[in-house]
Formats: structure tokens, C-alpha cells, sequence
């Protein structure tokens, strides 16, 4: 195996560097120009759900300051911007009538973003299911959720398919289903059972479909869709092809209920045949596999290490959990070709829990999606670092382990490159420090520090240093 982290690697034509937020998150103005309530809405303002009690109202006020945030964008360079479209604001009641302010203001932030010659991606759906489909339906339960979903995405590509051309269905099914249906700590912060939970995967998978479908038909000839999914992805823990190729299967295991079934159309034989996997049609199969135009991979860290089976050290675990969840595997690891090597407790993190570091999980996701599922493209679509970085005395932020992450994550990209895999854009996460879902304002993301009390933007050094690399066309690093 070539290790190409050291050596240059030209990125290739129109390959697009950019950053990427979500509405719920950085918007606020929760309810102008006849906005309807969301499940984040809704679930922020209960008791004890978000640190701290905070909550989307305010956010970033980006809905007020984009003209700023889009100066900020130029100053980076970036080629591109991607954002999400909040449902409840184009129909505030899910379906029926839409509402024309509300997608007067997507109007108005794409032409900002055309005319300051930034590409604009938008997501269909980044958490902000409107409250009215939870009430109806039980939101994603349903799979009338879906039909909605393909209804809102066809219409939103009917008005604005003449200026985006890119679009992405869902963001991480991965994680809304299991955080907001099966733990509960998301929104609608519903705990459901193994089996329920994985219907309520299925309908988002299908609502996905639905919306590849919707947005062929009345968007643009040459109008590009895909997702945008935070994948398990198995890291090898050992150099060899042996490894390499026993994370490759794992990483198909582990995305079953997920990726996998995007991108092959079924539900792999193991996943279909457990007693908790979902109840679906052929023709769900089918709407759920339609061909896509890139895959969006939102890629923190590895998800395992994985090592061949017959492999003699001590490392040993169970591999999978007796619920069917997304990230967990429905067989035995050694029965599908793969061991698992724990991780240890000191394994290197960022400021949030949950975020394990390990730079070649991004060389290794493009080149896990690329050998299983040969995609026309790839787009990273987040890549990102939390970071305690308070301000300095100087009034400065010098958020020098995000700036260390994304240097040793951006040279496993260059390695991809100079692998030929396809990947074609890379969207830091974030822009602004913007409200982390559960944990609200004190996890941050943005390469721009937002004040709390004033909204004021402060550049941090991880903006100066992600210019460099846009400026360089990758080089810099
Ligand atoms: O902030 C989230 C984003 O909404 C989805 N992907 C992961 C990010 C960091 O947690």
C-alpha cells in the first residue's frame, strides 16, 4: 500500500473547498416571515434536554447577518458554501401551502453567495423536521414523513434548481434516527425499540430515495444529488492488505442499515434476515438505491479498528450488540471476515466526548466507499474539530489543536488524491461556532468565533490557516 501522506498531490480541476453549517443551527429568527416550529423548536425549550438551557432562537442570527457571514466566506476564498434549507420555513405545516417568505430568504442568501462567487449546496434535511409531521405522524415513523419529504425536496429544486447545482437529500440518517428515536438525547427525543427503530431508519432511507426522484423531476437537467452520511468507518489497525481489506467488509457491516443500503439498494443478507430489521417492499429497495450523483461522507474519526480474523494479538470484542442500529453490525465480526481491536481509554480526543481522533479515518472512508460502492463522486462533506479555545488576553483565538487536526486530516485527504480516488470537495465543519444540538453553545466548530452577547465574528488562527489552504489549492498543509 502506497503512503502518499508526505508526497504532493495536485487536487483536481473545480475540486471545491468550502465550509458547511446547518439552518436550526446558525439561523435563529425562529419565528420570522411565517416560519413554522420544529421538533428542535420544541425539544429545545423542554427542561434538562440542551447544557445549559440553550437554544436555537438566537443562534448565529445568521438569517439577518448572511450578507456578513457570505463577507466572511470571501475572505476565506472558499469556492463554495454548504448550507441547509429549513423545512418548517418553506412549509410551516410540513405540506400544503408553502410559504413564500420563507423561501424568499434561500433566494436571497443564494444570490448573495452567486454573486460573491460561492457555489451554493443545499441540504434538504439537516434534524428540523417540522413539529406539525410530528404530530401527525410521528415523524419519521411514518412513512407518509417521506412522501411529504420528496414533496417539500421536488418543490424547493422546482424554485432553485436554477441556481443550485448541487443538492443533498438527508444529513447523517446515521445519526437523527438513533440519537432522536433511539436514545432520545436528540430531538423528538423519542426511545423506541429495536425494531420500531429500524422502520424509522427505513423511512428516512426511503425518504432519501424519494427525494433523489423528486428533484430528477423537477430540477434541472444536470442538477446533482446525493446524501450526506456519517459512516462507521472501520480504520485497519495494522499496515497490509489482509487488514485493509477486513476493515473494507466491516465497514459494509457496520453501515447496513444505512449507506450500504443506499448504495447497493438492499439490505445485506444478514441485516434483512434478523428478527428486528425493518418490514419493506422491493420497490422501497429500489427507490432506496437510486443512483446518486455523488456521496456526501461527513467524516470526525474513526469508528472502529478492525483487524484480520486470524490475526494473533489479544485484541477481542464482541462485535455487535443485539439491536440492529446503524452503526452496529448484525454478525459476529469473525463470521464476516473481521476482528475488532478496542480502543484504548486514553485514545487521543477533541473537546467533545465523543470525538476519537485519528487522521486516516478521512483516507480511509473515501477508500472504503470507493472500492465497496464505486461512487461517480465524492464530496466530503463535513470534516471538523471541537476545541475548548477560549480567547486570549489579546482578545485573539488561537485554536491551535483545530488547526493541528485539520493539517493532519487534510494530508490523509491529499493521500486520497494522490490515490485517484474520487474526491471532489471538502466542506469544513463549521463556519461559526453555532449551536451544537444537546450540547448547545459550549461544544464549538467554527473556524469564525461567535460572542454569545454581541454576535461579533472573530476569525480564529484556524481561519488564517484554512485559508492558506484553499489559497494553495490544497498545498499548504
Ligand atoms: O454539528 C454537527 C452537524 O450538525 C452534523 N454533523 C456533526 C456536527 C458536529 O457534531
Amino acid at each position: 500500500m502506497k503512503d502518499a501522506v508526505d508526497s504532493p498531490a495536485r487536487f483536481p480541476d473545480g475540486f471545491l473547498w468550502g465550509t458547511a453549517t446547518s439552518a436550526y443551527q446558525i439561523e435563529g429568527a425562529v419565528n420570522e416571515d411565517g416560519r413554522g416550529e420544529s421538533i428542535w423548536d420544541r425539544f429545545s425549550r423542554m427542561p434538562g434536554r440542551i447544557r445549559n438551557g440553550d437554544t436555537g432562537n438566537l443562534a448565529c442570527d445568521h438569517f439577518h447577518r448572511y450578507p456578513e457571514d457570505i463577507e466572511s466566506m470571501k475572505d476565506l476564498g472558499v469556492d463554495a458554501y454548504r448550507f441547509s434549507i429549513a423545512w418548517p420555513r418553506v412549509f410551516p405545516d410540513g405540506s400544503g401551502a408553502p410559504n413564500a417568505k420563507g423561501l424568499a430568504f434561500y433566494e436571497r442568501l443564494v444570490d448573495a453567495l452567486l454573486g460573491a462567487g460561492i457555489e451554493p449546496v443545499a441540504t434538504l434535511y439537516h434534524w428540523d423536521l417540522p413539529q406539525a409531521l410530528q404530530a401527525r405522524f410521528g415523524g419519521w415513523q411514518s412513512r407518509e414523513t417521506a412522501r411529504v419529504f420528496a414533496d417539500y425536496a421536488g418543490f424547493v429544486a422546482s424554485r432553485l434548481a436554477d441556481r443550485i447545482g448541487r443538492f443533498v437529500t438527508t444529513n447523517e440518517i446515521g445519526s437523527f434516527v438513533d440519537l432522536g428515536y433511539g436514545s432520545g438525547v436528540h430531538a423528538p427525543g423519542l426511545a423506541l425499540a429495536p425494531r420500531a427503530l429500524n422502520q424509522v431508519r427505513h423511512h428516512a432511507l426511503l425518504g432519501h430515495g424519494l427525494a433523489v426522484q423528486a428533484i430528477r423531476a423537477q430540477g434541472r437537467s444536470g442538477t446533482q444529488v446525493g446524501p450526506a452520511e456519517n459512516l462507521v468507518v472501520a480504520v485497519p489497525a495494522l499496515a497490509g492488505e489482509a487488514h485493509a481489506e477486513a476493515a473494507e467488509r466491516a465497514t459494509r457491516d457496520w453501515n447496513a442499515g444505512c449507506l450500504t443500503a443506499m448504495l447497493e439498494g438492499r439490505y445485506p443478507a444478514a441485516y434483512a434476515s434478523h428478527p428486528d430489521a425493518p418490514r419493506c417492499s422491493a420497490d422501497d429497495l429500489r427507490t432506496i438505491g437510486e443512483t446518486v450523483d455523488f456521496v456526501g461522507i461527513n467524516v470526525y474519526g474513526p469508528g472502529r479498528y478492525v483487524l484480520a480474523p486470524d490475526t494473533s494479538v489479544s485484541a477481542d470484542a464482541p462485535a455487535s450488540g443485539d439491536a440492529l442500529a446503524s452503526g452496529d453490525a448484525p454478525a459476529p465480526g469473525h463470521a464476516s471476515g473481521w476482528r475488532v481491536a478496542p480502543f484504548s481509554r486514553s485514545h487521543p480526543r477533541t473537546a467533545a466526548a465523543w470525538q476519537l481522533v485519528d487522521p486516516s479515518s478521512l483516507y480511509w472512508a473515501a477508500r472504503h466507499v470507493t472500492r465497496l460502492w464505486n461512487p461517480p463522486a465524492i464530496l466530503v462533506t463535513e470534516n471538523g474539530c471541537a476545541a475548548a479555545d477560549d480567547p486570549q488576553e489579546d482578545g485573539r483565538v488561537y485554536d491551535t489543536d483545530r488547526v493541528a487536526f485539520l493539517r493532519a486530516y487534510l494530508a490523509q485527504l491529499r493521500r486520497a488524491i494522490a490515490e485517484d480516488l474520487p474526491v471532489r470537495g471538502y466542506f469544513l465543519w463549521s463556519l461559526l461556532d453555532n449551536f451544537e444540538w444537546a450540547d448547545g453553545y459550549d461544544t464549538r466548530f467554527g473556524l469564525l468565533r461567535v460572542d454569545r452577547a454581541t454576535q461579533r465574528r472573530t476569525p480564529k488562527l484556524s481561519a488564517s490557516f484554512y485559508r492558506q489552504v484553499v489559497e494553495s489549492d490544497g498545498a499548504a498543509p
